[in-house]
């Protein structure tokens, strides 16, 4: 088996803790996955993600076809080489991207026909070229080709998304099958906001023998409860034997509540894109660091955090650069938040090696979602 995943505790929650073993090393989860599009991070090296304790990045299949195509993945030997990371990469299918489309798009059983936003030339993404795109790049963990819909889209529309969506994860596995490269391949559940149609893509793609599942189709437009509800609805119906990846998903509190629900893993954009509009999570709150009350602080970002920029740098210093735009103030919020979230996911693991999930849910909770102002 191309990983494996090792159940190590569930707690009362339902929350739980694991080991995920890959190719390229084991890591625990719950596991947050920086997001690298295109090969790389957005303001970050590849060694300042890797010394914030990451060692799983998630990767584009539809922006790395495009460019730099699949020959230089083949010539440099893969990703890892390529953009120099020791670590587990997972690659997304683009099946998010291709819903998101301009018009001149033709979506089809076979696949999706587009133009490159690059030089206009004609692009076919199916489930196969998906596939075959992401043995290119050699991730240790592949995704389907999936169909993703709007959330309030209405029970036929997304009942017909969802079937393709099975469709083309048969063919994906096929696809996977006929060479051996030994990478994984993650179904992925659809289904929108209809709780019976999330148990019933859980429960086709559970009979298909992929490494682990992820929850597709959330954080596109629902409500908080909706998405909450359809977490818990995939979760119950996927085996506890293999790992749970909610995509893009989410805020520190989202994850808080996905992780109560049996998710364990995640990746999302939000940790640097908050970062890139001057916001700091902490243990003690969202800070905004542009407010005029830190001109003059010169405490560290965060006291509590072992960061490069907490250790280094003061509040009044890091207010300069967000307000003089500087580039060097994103990047410098993106190193800390990243590392927050990676040490957030640490404190989730240890509460529920200690059957104590109920209690750090409650703590983190009440002092991380509230803005300071
Ligand atoms: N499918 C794929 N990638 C995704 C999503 C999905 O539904 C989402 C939804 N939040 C993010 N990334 N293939
Ligand atoms: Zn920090």
């Amino acid at each position: 088996m191309a990983v494996r995943f090792e159940l190590v505790t569930t707690d009362p929650t339902g929350a739980r803790a694991g080991v995920l073993h890959t190719r390229r090393g084991s890591f625990l989860t719950p596991m947050f996955m920086p997001v690298a599009t295109h090969a790389a991070f957005r303001h970050l090296g590849t060694e300042e993600v890797w010394d914030t304790g990451s060692r799983i990045l998630l990767a584009n299949t539809y922006h790395l076809m495009l460019r730099p195509g699949a020959e230089v993945f083949r010539k440099f030997g893969g990703i890892h080489p390529f953009m120099r990371w020791d670590g587990a990469i997972l690659t997304d299918s683009g099946g998010f991207q291709i819903f998101s489309l301009p018009e001149d798009r033709l979506i089809t059983e076979k696949g999706a026909q587009f133009r490159s936003f690059y030089d206009n030339s004609r692009q076919m993404l199916s489930p196969e070229s998906s596939i075959a795109m992401q043995q290119a790049i050699n991730s240790e963990i592949m995704m389907v080709l999936d169909v993703c819909i709007d959330s309030r889209t209405d029970e036929a529309g997304t009942r017909e998304a969802m079937e393709r969506t099975h469709r083309w994860a048969v063919r994906s596995l096929a696809a996977k099958d006929k060479v051996a490269t030994g990478q994984a391949l993650f179904g992925i559940v659809q289904g929108g906001v209809h709780p019976r149609l999330r148990d019933e893509s859980a429960e086709f793609l559970t009979r298909l023998p992929f490494d682990g599942f992820a929850i597709g189709g959330l954080a596109v437009g629902e409500t908080k409860e909706e998405r909450e509800t359809m977490t818990a609805r995939a979760t119950a119906s996927l085996p506890t034997d293999k790992p749970r990846y909610l995509m893009g998903v989410g805020t520190p509190t989202d994850l808080l509540e996905a992780v109560m629900r049996g998710v364990d893993m995640f990746d999302c954009i939000i940790p640097t894109k908050m970062a890139q509009q001057g916001y700091a999570y902490t243990f003690d709150g969202l800070v905004r660091i542009t407010r005029m009350v830190y001109r003059l602080d010169d405490t560290p970002l965060d006291p509590a955090c072992d960061c490069p920029v907490c250790t280094r740098y003061t509040r009044g210093y890091l207010q300069h650069l967000m307000r003089g735009k500087h580039h060097l103030g994103s990047r410098m919020l993106s190193v800390h938040n990243v590392r927050h979230y990676q040490k957030l996911m640490g404190k989730l693991r240890e509460a529920i090696l200690q059957g104590s999930y109920a209690q750090t849910y409650r703590e983190l909770k009440a002092s991380i979602a509230p803005p300071k102002d």
